[in-house]
């Protein structure tokens, strides 16, 4: 498995299949500049590290051909049978500049790689070359797919991303860690880049605290966190707006909330509103990419981007809904019967079993 190891959703996936796999006693070793964030600490997954070379010769690290030569080397030594890329650029070409045509490789798109960096024009010709020679490439969502069809021509198999229910679980004596009595608690995780607007999310938060009394967590870090701050302040809402830092175990916050916020203007599919409904929590999302293939009408409402009176409606009218706590069970119910990860890896390992032929 190659992945980037940050926080983001690629990485997780990838860390978490790699460790079900491992689980079930495949061989599994994952390439990543660290160790990813969400690899369990008992994983039977083992780490492999890419260096980052820098010579001062070089205007930067050569992360693509240090990959490359990584893996050509690590394949031999280790006995690779495939390896699975996670997220295109730069890794499905690092892998087809390992390998060539000959060897099994699989890549999983996630997202970005393909709306903005595989349509680069620096990035697009070797993506696409790499993508087209591969044995198989995924997808986490429909959407995605039929992006990456228009993008690089090619067909991938949609799997969606999967959740783990027994840690994504209900967690409400949590609660009283985050929220008074009587308090609605909402939550938003993300890596705070400028697409996941988060300050959107506490602008529709503010709306909300005018309707009942409530307070925000936001999960994670990231370039916007400022500015989130800021918006909180000049609306007066900074004393019901809690920032969290990010943490391998987000499964003991999401568990505690009443609602999830997403207000992203892209999203191939929104793993962490799955980890929200898996945990019992409704979702209020933007309608865009594959969200909608996450969050159905049963579980969660979908307004259009920047429509923030909508989020704010919307949130408020599931936390008042006379049949919320029947709701959350079915957002529940519904995460584990779609994307419970034995299904999900069963699907990875058919696509595997054709790949190797
Ligand atoms: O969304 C991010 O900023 C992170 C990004 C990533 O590559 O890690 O997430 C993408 O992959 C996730 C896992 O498949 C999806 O849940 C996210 O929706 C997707 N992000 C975007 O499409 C913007």
């Amino acid at each position: 498995m190659v992945a980037y190891p940050v926080l983001g959703g690629s990485g997780t996936v990838a860390a978490e299949l790699a460790h079900r796999l491992a689980r079930m006693g495949h061989g599994v070793y994952i390439f990543a500049t660290a160790r990813p964030f969400r690899l369990p600490e008992d994983t039977k997954a083992v780490y492999v590290p890419v260096p980052l070379p820098y010579y001062p010769v070089f205007p930067g690290p050569l992360y693509t051909l240090s990959l490359a030569g990584t893996l050509e080397r690590e394949a031999r030594r280790l006995g690779l049978d495939l390896v699975h890329t996670h997220y295109a650029v730069p890794h499905a070409a690092a892998a087809y500049l390992a390998f060539g045509e000959a060897f099994p490789l699989v890549h999983t798109l996630h997202g970005t790689d393909v709306s903005v960096l595989g349509l680069d024009p620096a990035f697009h010709g070797p993506t696409r070359r790499a993508l087209q020679a591969a044995r198989a490439t995924t997808a986490v969502s429909q959407a995605l797919a039929r992006e990456a069809e228009k993008a690089f021509g090619i067909k991938p198999v949609v799997i969606p991303n999967a959740v783990d229910p027994e840690r994504f679980r209900p967690r409400p004596e949590r609660k009283r860690l985050y929220a008074a009595e009587g308090e609605a608690l909402l939550v938003h995780a993300s890596n705070f880049r400028p697409i996941k607007r988060v300050p959107d999310i506490v602008r529709a938060f503010a709306k909300v605290r005018k309707r009942l009394p409530a307070r925000l967590l936001l999960l994670g870090k990231g370039p916007e966190e400022e500015e989130a701050r800021r918006v909180a302040r000049e609306l007066g809402v900074e004393a019901w707006v809690r920032f969290l830092p990010p943490t391998p175990h987000p499964e003991e916050v999401l568990g505690a909330a009443d609602l999830f916020l997403l207000a992203s203007e892209e999203e191939s599919f929104g793993q962490a509103a799955l980890e929200a409904l898996a945990s019992g929590v409704p979702v209020v999302a933007t309608a865009v990419g594959g969200v909608g293939e996450v969050v159905t009408p049963e579980v969660g409402r979908l307004v259009e981007l920047g429509d923030l009176e909508g989020l704010a409606e919307a949130a408020v009218e599931l936390l008042t809904h006379p049949r919320l706590p029947e709701i959350r069970k079915r957002a529940r119910a519904y995460a584990i019967e779609r994307f419970h990860p034995e299904r999900i890896t069963r699907a990875y390992l058919e696509v595997y079993e054709k790949a190797l032929g």
